[in-house]
């Protein structure tokens, strides 16, 4: 039987849609016995952008994957759940209507960082005018800075941009809360309608949930686009917060004590960059939140 190579695109219950780059085809098919006893005994999950290899209608193993973005499982188990597989890009997808959350931000940004993954801000919908000025000033204050690119798929801004950075063979996963223009920017990349999107209310800025089977898109240049449902809940598992506060962990070299929490200690440095107005509070309270959490989560279990 010949064997070949596939890209896992979607999972429901114990069939994978799969993508086949040499022919182009689309398949439904299971994993071999063998296949899933190993997945069993190592605990791993197969996601979309897994690279996977078929032989007739079994998956029968599992390619090295460059990349793994992770998350905790919602509930309490305590497990690790696999969000994307071998991508180079987290897409941020954040939209000025409302929904902006610098904190949920933070969140992708420690995930990214802790899978070795860049993360890029896009900002959707930028043809909202209102809205937008507190986004950009958000974004500025980040240390390190990230990229971040302004989108609207009604006007076209920033499509030329966005299909740049994946035309080099690169691979992409966008998430971010539901009804935020994931799906419309793909379709405006890929420049067709090539997935369902939902209309959004006026009144909520939330858009319908929509699903759609087939969550890998593959491109031309031989990477692939992964479009994720909306994520609720962000339970950090892989993250590296302090990557993304580069600002606080330097000012942190200053402080008298090297076990410095910036608490109450004396000789804080990080306390004395807030008090003369160099450094937010708000911005130290969420590193100080997210480095509690990721010290609470210790050792997590996959
Ligand atoms: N104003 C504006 N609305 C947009 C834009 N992109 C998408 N939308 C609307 O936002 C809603 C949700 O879009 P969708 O792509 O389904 O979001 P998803 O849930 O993140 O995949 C739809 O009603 C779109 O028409 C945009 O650039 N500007
Ligand atoms: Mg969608
Ligand atoms: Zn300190």
């Amino acid at each position: 039987m010949t064997a070949c190579q596939a890209y896992i695109s979607a999972q429901h219950h114990d069939v994978y849609n799969v993508y086949l780059p040499h022919t182009g085809a689309i398949m439904n098919v299971a994993l071999s016995g063998k296949l899933r006893q190993q997945l069993k005994q190592q605990h791993i999950q197969l996601v979309a952008g897994d690279r996977v290899t078929l032989e007739g209608e079994r998956l029968t193993a599992l390619h090295h994957r460059s990349s793994l973005l992770s998350r905790l499982e919602a509930g309490q188990s305590g497990f690790s759940q696999a969000l994307a597989a071998n991508v180079d890009y987290l897409f941020v997808c954040t939209s000025p209507n409302g929904e902006f959350n610098i904190k949920r931000v933070d969140r992708y940004l420690a995930m990214a960082d802790g899978a070795g993954v860049e993360a890029v801000l896009i900002i959707t919908k930028a043809d909202l005018a209102s809205g937008l000025g507190d986004v950009l000033s958000a974004i500025q204050a980040l240390h390190p800075k990230r990229r971040h690119i302004l989108c609207s798929t009604l006007n076209g801004m920033g499509i030329d941009a966005l299909r740049d950075l994946v035309t080099a063979g690169k691979s992409a996963v966008l998430m971010g809360s539901s009804g935020v223009g994931k799906s419309s920017l793909i379709n405006a990349l890929l420049g067709k309608d090539h997935l369902e999107t939902s209309e959004i209310s006026a009144y909520k800025d939330k858009g319908r949930h929509t699903t759609t089977s087939r969550v890998l898109i593959p491109l031309i240049s031989g990477g692939f686009l992964i479009d994720s449902p909306g994520m609720r809940e962000i339970a950090l598992d892989n993250s590296d917060a302090a990557s993304g506060f580069a600002d606080i962990t330097e000012l942190a070299l200053e402080c008298r004590f090297r076990d410095c929490a910036h608490l109450k200690e004396p000789g804080c440095a990080v306390r004395e960059a807030v008090a003369s107005g160099l450094l937010s509070a708000a911005r130290l309270d969420r590193f100080l939140k997210l480095m509690a959490e990721e010290k609470k989560r210790g050792k997590h279990r996959y």
